[in-house]
């Protein structure tokens, strides 16, 4: 089977990404067919510092690669390394109505905060479409905030397979309901643009502070708590088998058990987690040639793929001539 996902160069990593997309990532690579992309065209609805937006592509690769992304197994790029991806956007744009954009939750939610409502934010599903069927792919890993997204992708395949025949495969998003939506300081999602993130890669002491600003309610120390509603413990389940989960879970329902503890105990867990990653991501970071080579090798190959299919939706659509 061929999965495919992204992930954004547009700032820190955080549990959200990983928990949510990457960790998947990297396990179906055993498995199965992955293609996986840095998304630098989607960042730009967000980023307009080039030195910024140059920087946190690299950083980005080095992450995934970091965190076992094998780019002997899987096929690993930048997303503007294969620009045809554009021209399918333009394909698609004009068989996507108005109204299914307008009715997309995220760009609804980031123009209500006060982002500016403008052509790249609006037309982001077309691009996110463009990627997902330019390459074929049969199931998209993602977060529930992208759910909404891939059914976009699907409708506009449809439509466009209805003029001109079988030419998209339909895709599926896949959603584990464990980790859809990581929840983030303050127990929204956890966002960048919420500013609620836990980061993977950072100082231990600015790892500290945020894991300490986790929001909890006042029950005293003595006290039972519900584990279901406490930030903490939805964020630290993460990181459990079933039976750690159980062992914790009583510990919150006997009471006698504060939260800071609990913090300091998720602290640690966080720290030693990602400790051998942030060495090797240092390393990836320090010899950026051999960082740009891995990619260039992979955009060659992923342009590969994409050409089979640009070539289908030319002839189809008469731009070739
Ligand atoms: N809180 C989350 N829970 C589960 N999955 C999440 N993802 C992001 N946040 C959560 C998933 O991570 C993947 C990569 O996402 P992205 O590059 O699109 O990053 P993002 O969605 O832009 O992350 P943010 O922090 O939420 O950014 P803003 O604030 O810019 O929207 C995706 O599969 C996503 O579902």
């Amino acid at each position: 089977m061929r999965v495919l996902s992204g992930i954004q160069p547009s700032g820190s990593l955080h549990l959200g990404n990983f928990f949510g997309m990457m960790k998947k990532m990297i396990e179906h690579q055993e498995n199965h067919e992955l293609f996986c992309f840095i998304a630098n065209y989607h960042a730009m609805t967000s980023v307009s510092d080039g030195k910024a937006l140059a920087k946190g592509t690299l950083e980005a690769a080095a992450n995934f690669l970091a965190l076992g992304m094998d780019p002997e197994k899987s096929i690993f790029w930048v997303q503007s390394d294969v620009p045809e991806v554009q021209e399918l956007t333009w394909a698609l744009s004009n068989f996507t109505p108005m109204g299914l954009l307008e009715r997309c939750h995220s760009f609804k939610d980031k123009t209500s905060r006060g982002i500016a409502a403008n052509h790249g934010l609006f037309a982001y599903p077309v691009l996110m479409a463009a990627d997902i069927l330019l390459y074929q792919s049969e199931k998209v890993p993602v977060g529930k905030d992208q759910k909404q997204h891939v059914e976009v992708t699907r409708d506009i395949a449809i439509k466009f397979n209805n003029e001109y025949g079988d030419i998209f495969t339909l895709p599926e998003p896949e959603i584990d309901e464990d980790v859809a939506t990581v929840p983030g300081l303050d127990g929204q999602k956890m966002s960048k643009s919420y500013g609620n993130t836990i980061d993977l890669f950072q100082e231990e002491k600015a790892l500290r502070k945020q894991i300490m600003r986790i929001v909890t309610d006042p029950t005293p120390v003595e006290e039972p708590k519900n584990p279901d509603t406490c930030n903490v413990f939805q964020i630290y389940r993460l990181f459990m088998d079933k039976e750690q989960e159980a062992d914790l879970r009583r510990r919150y329902e006997a009471g006698g058990m504060g939260y800071g503890e609990v913090k300091e105990e998720l602290f640690v867990t966080v720290r030693d987690f990602f400790a051998p990653y942030a060495e090797r991501r240092k390393e990836l970071l320090a010899n950026t040639d051999e960082l740009r080579s891995i990619l260039a090798q992979g955009a060659e190959k992923a342009r590969h793929t994409a050409l089979k299919t640009l070539r289908k939706v030319r002839k189809k659509t008469g731009l070739a001539y």
